[in-house]
C-alpha cells in the first residue's frame, strides 16, 4: 500500500509574526485531518502528517525555514503521495507550498504526486487548477476515495478524483457509518502544543481545549454559509462519541472540549443520549457546542448544562426580522430572546454571533442588532462583516459582481477570510463605518467583562 504525507498549511496570522502567542490568538487543532491520516493508518497505510501551522508557530513565521523543515520531512518519510487540506483563507500558502515541493523535486528521478482535498478544492476544484499545479483534485469526503488511491486503484477509477482538463467533478463516496473511524490518534500531530491553556472559550478565562466531531454536515442552507455545501449530515452513535471523548482526554491531558459542530441541535435525540451517558458515568468533562436556536428547548439545556456545557455558541445573525429571512436563516428574532432568557436562567454563559453589511441592509436593522444585543446580553459577543465566501448560496448569486475582484491569489485569500472590501448594505460608506465601529466597541465591552456580569 502507498503512504501519504498530509500537509497543513499555515494561517496568515502566522507569517512573520515572531511574537506569536498561543493563549492570545489560540489555532484550532486539525481534527478532520488527524481523523482522516488515523483512517488511513487503521487501514494499513503508512501515514504522517507536515503541520505547518505549528511548524510556523515554532519558526517565530520564518516561511523560508517552516518550508526547509518541510522539505526535510519530506526527505525522511519519503511519501508516495503528498495531499494538502485547505479551505479558501489559505489558498495562497498552498500555491507556495507547493511551488517549493515541485523545486524540491526538480530534477528527480521520480517524485511523489501531489494532490489536494478539503473545502476550497472541492468547492472550487477548476480554480484550484487554474492558480496550482496539482497531480489530482479530491473532491468531497477523503477517506474511501483515499483508500482506493492508496490501495493503488487508477485514478480515474476512483470516484471523487477530479483530474486536470476534466468538466465535471463528481462527490467521493462517503462512509455511511461514523463509527467506523477509529479515534483520533492525536500523536500524528503536536498534541501539546494544541491543547496548551487559551482564550478558544472565554476572552477572559483560559482552557486547556481539543476539539471533537459528533456528527458531519448540516441540514440548513443560510445562504451566507459554506458549511453544508459538501458533507452530508450524520453523526456517531453516542456511545461511540463518549468513548472518544474518554480516549481525547486520556491521550491529550484534557477535560475541555470544543464540539466542532454546526449545531448539536440537529442530532438533538442523540445528543441528549450522549448528555444522558456523560451524566451517569461521572466523567466531570466540560465543553462547549453551537447550537441552532430554532432547535434549544429548556429541558435540553438544562440536561446540557448538567452534563458539562460551559458555553453555548448561537448565531442571532441580526435583530431584523427582514434580514434573518433574506439570509434564510430559518430563526426568529423572539426565538433568540427566549433562548438567551433560557440560558440567563439556567445559568449558562453563551455566545452570540452576528453578520453586518448584509444585503439591503438599513441603519433601522443596525440598530435592531444593537437592541437585540442590548436585550439579550450574551457573555460573549462576535460582530462580523459579510463576504460571501465561496460555496455559499451568496457568493453563487454573486459572482459576476466578485470574479473582476478576483485578479490574483492573494484576493482569494482574503475572499476566503470573509474579508472582500465591499458593502452590500443600504447606506452610505461612512453611516456603515460608524455602526461598524459602534458595535465593535460594544463587542470589546461585552468580551472583556466576560465573567463579570452584575
Ligand atoms: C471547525 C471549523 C473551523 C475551525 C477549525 C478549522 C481546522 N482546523 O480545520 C476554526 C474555528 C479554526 C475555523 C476557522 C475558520 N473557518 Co472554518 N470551519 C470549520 C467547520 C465548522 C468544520 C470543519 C470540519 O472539521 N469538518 C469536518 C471534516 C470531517 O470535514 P473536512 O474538514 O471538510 O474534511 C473532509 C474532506 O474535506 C476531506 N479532506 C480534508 N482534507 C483533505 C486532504 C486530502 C489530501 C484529501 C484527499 C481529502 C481531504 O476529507 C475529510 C474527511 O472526510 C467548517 C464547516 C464544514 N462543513 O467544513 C467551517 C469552514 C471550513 N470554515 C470556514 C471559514 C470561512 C473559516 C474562517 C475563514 C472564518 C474566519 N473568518 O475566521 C476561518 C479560517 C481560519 C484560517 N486562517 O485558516 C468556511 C470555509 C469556506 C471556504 N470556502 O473556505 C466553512 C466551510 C464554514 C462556512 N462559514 O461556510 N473553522
Ligand atoms: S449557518 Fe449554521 S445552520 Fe446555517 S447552514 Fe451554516 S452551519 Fe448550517
Amino acid at each position: 500500500m502507498k503512504s501519504i504525507l498530509f500537509v497543513i498549511p499555515w494561517t496568515w496570522g502566522l507569517v512573520g509574526n515572531a511574537d506569536y502567542d498561543f493563549a492570545d490568538a489560540p489555532e484550532r487543532a486539525p481534527e478532520n485531518v488527524v481523523s482522516l491520516a488515523t483512517y488511513l493508518k487503521s487501514q494499513g497505510a503508512r501515514v504522517a502528517i507536515a503541520d505547518l501551522t505549528r511548524e510556523l508557530a515554532l519558526c517565530r513565521g520564518n516561511v523560508e525555514e517552516c518550508l526547509s523543515h518541510l522539505g526535510e520531512q519530506c526527505r525522511l518519510f519519503n511519501p508516495d503521495v503528498i495531499g494538502l487540506s485547505f479551505f479558501t483563507a489559505r489558498f495562497e500558502y498552498a500555491a507556495r507550498i507547493v511551488g517549493y515541493l515541485h523545486s524540491l523535486y526538480a530534477g528527480a528521478e521520480c517524485r511523489p504526486m501531489i494532490i489536494a482535498g478539503g473545502v476550497h478544492p472541492t468547492l472550487l476544484p477548476k480554480v484550484t487548477y487554474e492558480y496550482i499545479n496539482f497531480d489530482a483534485l479530491m473532491v468531497g469526503e477523503g477517506e474511501i476515495s483515499l483508500m482506493q488511491l492508496l490501495d493503488g486503484r487508477p485514478l480515474h477509477e476512483i470516484k471523487g478524483v477530479f483530474l486536470p482538463g476534466q468538466d465535471k467533478p463528481e462527490q467521493a463516496d462517503v462512509l455511511d457509518d461514523l463509527d467506523r473511524l477509529p479515534f483520533p490518534d492525536w500523536n500524528l500531530v503536536d498534541k501539546d502544543f494544541y491543547s496548551q491553556p487559551s482564550h478558544q472559550i472565554s476572552a477572559t478565562q483560559l482552557h486547556s481545549v481539543m476539539p471533537v466531531t459528533f456528527g458531519r454536515g448540516c441540514r440548513y442552507r443560510c445562504n451566507f454559509c459554506a458549511h453544508n455545501s459538501f458533507l452530508s449530515a450524520r453523526c456517531h452513535s453516542p456511545q461511540y462519541f463518549v468513548e472518544m471523548l474518554d480516549n481525547v482526554a486520556r491521550s491529550c491531558g484534557v477535560s475541555t472540549f470544543i464540539v466542532q459542530d454546526s449545531s448539536v441541535g440537529s442530532f438533538k435525540q442523540q445528543w441528549a443520549e450522549v448528555c444522558r451517558l456523560l451524566i451517569d458515568s461521572g466523567a466531570n468533562y466540560r465543553w462547549w457546542a453551537n447550537l441552532r436556536v430554532n432547535q434549544a428547548d429548556e429541558e435540553f439545556l438544562a440536561l446540557m448544562k448538567k452534563a458539562g456545557c460551559i458555553k453555548l455558541f448561537f448565531g442571532f445573525e441580526s435583530g431584523s426580522s427582514r434580514i434573518l429571512e433574506r439570509m434564510n436563516k430559518k430563526i426568529t428574532v423572539e426565538q433568540c430572546i427566549n433562548v438567551a432568557d433560557m440560558c440567563h436562567r439556567l445559568g449558562i454563559p453563551f455566545y452570540s454571533s452576528y453578520i453586518i453589511n448584509y444585503f439591503g441592509e438599513t441603519e433601522d436593522d443596525l440598530q435592531a442588532t444593537e437592541e437585540l444585543i442590548m436585550r439579550t446580553r450574551p457573555d460573549s459577543l462576535a460582530i462580523n462583516r459579510f463576504s460571501p465566501i465561496p460555496g455559499s448560496v451568496d457568493y453563487d448569486s454573486n459572482e459576476a459582481a466578485i470574479s473582476p475582484l478576483l485578479t490574483d491569489i492573494h484576493r482569494w485569500s482574503i475572499l476566503g477570510m470573509l474579508a472582500a472590501p465591499l458593502l452590500f448594505g443600504n447606506m452610505p460608506a461612512e453611516r456603515f463605518e460608524y455602526w461598524n465601529k459602534r458595535l465593535k466597541q460594544l463587542k470589546y465591552t461585552i468580551n472583556s467583562h466576560e465573567g463579570n456580569k452584575g
